[in-house]
């Protein structure tokens, strides 16, 4: 990777953006590669990075229908943890955690981790029951987690209303103080220009518009860019996986819909840790330019647009205000929608298909991002042995066939 001197930074500091220089080639398509991973975002450059570095298959190529990154993983209001229930999710998720420590040397591009702590709200007892729970079994799995009670979260986090008297107060919370936040759009660039240095083909405005099988194995797929041969195609696509599985007559257990955030004018710092309401669909952090970045649930309706319901917005805001007066005088700047796809049990699909050569990597509904690396890395065992990382074997779709289900709608972000 280029290393820049301070003379030459200063320069750059001076010059317009035209006369910096690229992070990663754009290449023109090869035939034929050995793998092709169709969705330039966090988890398929991560995917193909990790094959690179970790397998030392370079003869991939990453095709993206618009900009590296500029799906969900540009959308997203990237917290990160690995408090889920199940010891299959929290294992995965752990190891996705452990990636994001050493993640800025391993890239050498800072990606700003930092575990400035996930508190989770409890706002009734059956909360507090299912914190426990969670907690308890996080622990057991040698995740950090502690249980606080309202003195304790008022204490994290001063600005929040202690009062018990209001719609939905705060009993207490579960606090990972491992968690945090990661700038969103240096992961993928980060991820970007490593798959690069290896080699790999970064191609920017290109969309497969068909996957291409022979004799139930894979050859390659069409493109805007015309057909490109592979011996593997990899979709990471997101909120447009049933999109693609439609392309060979599959169907994904996966409903797309919209998610939407938002985020206020910059503000001197208030809060310095993440907070999350499963109960009000609401949650805040914020980043460090001082936008107080708010989140919400999703829109009860399945959808492609990338906009959400006003709605929901208005009726996230209210959960804010109510939890943070203070913030009620706040103005917001502007709000955006991804496409997130959700399966059956809120958890993701990091599988092979019935078809030879074809395998997904989707369903990571509203909490993928904090997976990108964790993903990234048991994907890329996938894809060059044919056969599931240990980590990733339990989010096969076969457990849609044997009913071993991972029921993490509890430990999610945000209801959906
Ligand atoms: P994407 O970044 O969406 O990448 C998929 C790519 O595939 C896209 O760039 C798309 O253009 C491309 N593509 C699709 N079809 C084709 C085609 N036919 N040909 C070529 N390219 C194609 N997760 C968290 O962990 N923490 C959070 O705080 C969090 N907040 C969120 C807030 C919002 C508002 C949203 C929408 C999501 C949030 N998530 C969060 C979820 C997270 O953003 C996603 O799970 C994650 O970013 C998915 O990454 P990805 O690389 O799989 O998808
Ligand atoms: O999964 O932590 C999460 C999350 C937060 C906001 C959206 N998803």
């Amino acid at each position: 990777m280029k290393k820049y001197s301070g003379f030459s930074l200063f320069k750059h500091s001076l010059s317009h953006h035209e006369n910096w220089q690229a992070a990663w080639r754009s290449p023109q398509p090869k035939k034929q590669y050995d793998v092709i991973i169709v969705g330039g975002g966090g988890h398929g450059l991560a995917t193909a990075y990790y094959l690179a570095k970790v397998h030392g298959i370079t003869n991939v190529a990453v095709l993206e229908k618009g900009y590296l990154g500029g799906g969900n993983t540009a959308r997203n209001t990237t917290i990160v943890r690995s408090n889920y229930l199940w010891d299959e999710a929290s294992k995965l998720y752990d190891h996705s955690l452990d990636l994001w420590k050493d993640l800025s040397q391993d890239l050498n591009y800072n990606v700003m981790f930092s575990q400035r702590g996930v508190l989770n709200l409890g706002h009734n007892l059956q909360d507090m029951r299912d914190i426990e729970r969670r907690v308890n079994a996080n622990r057991l799995n040698g995740i950090d987690g502690v249980v606080l009670n309202t003195a304790e979260v008022k204490e994290i986090v001063p600005v929040i209303n202690d009062s018990q008297d209001i719609r939905y107060p705060v009993l207490g919370a579960s606090w990972q103080a491992t968690g945090g936040v990661a700038r969103h759009d240096a992961v993928a660039w980060g991820f970007a220009r490593g798959a690069d240095s290896f080699g790999v083909d970064l191609i920017q405005q290109c969309e497969v518009t068909d996957i291409v099988t022979e004799e139930g194995a894979i050859v390659g797929v069409q493109t805007t860019q015309g057909f490109i041969g592979a011996n593997k195609v990899a979709c990471v696509t997101a909120g447009n996986s049933g999109v693609m599985a439609a392309m060979v007559g599959l169907r994904l257990p996966i409903e797309s819909r919209p998610l939407q955030a938002l985020v206020s004018e910059p503000v001197k710092p208030i809060i310095d840790t993440v907070v999350m309401s499963n109960a009000v669909h609401a949650y805040v952090s914020q980043s460090d330019k001082g936008d107080l970045v708010i989140g919400a649930g999703t829109d009860s309706y399945n959808g492609y647009g990338q906009r959400g319901s006003f709605h929901v917005v208005e009726h996230t805001l209210s959960a804010i205000c109510e939890l943070f007066p203070m913030f009620s005088r706040v103005r917001m700047n502007r709000a955006w929608g991804g496409v997130v796809d959700t399966c059956p049990d809120a958890c993701p699909i990091v599988s092979k298909t019935s078809i030879k050569g074809l395998y997904f990597n989707c369903g990571w509904g509203t909490g993928g991002f904090k997976a990108t690396p964790g993903s990234g890395h048991v994907f890329a065992h996938t894809l060059a042995h044919d056969e599931a990382h240990p980590l990733a074997a339990p989010f096969s779709l076969d457990r849609f066939n044997t009913g071993h289900l991972i029921d993490e709608h509890g430990a999610a972000g945000v209801a959906h």
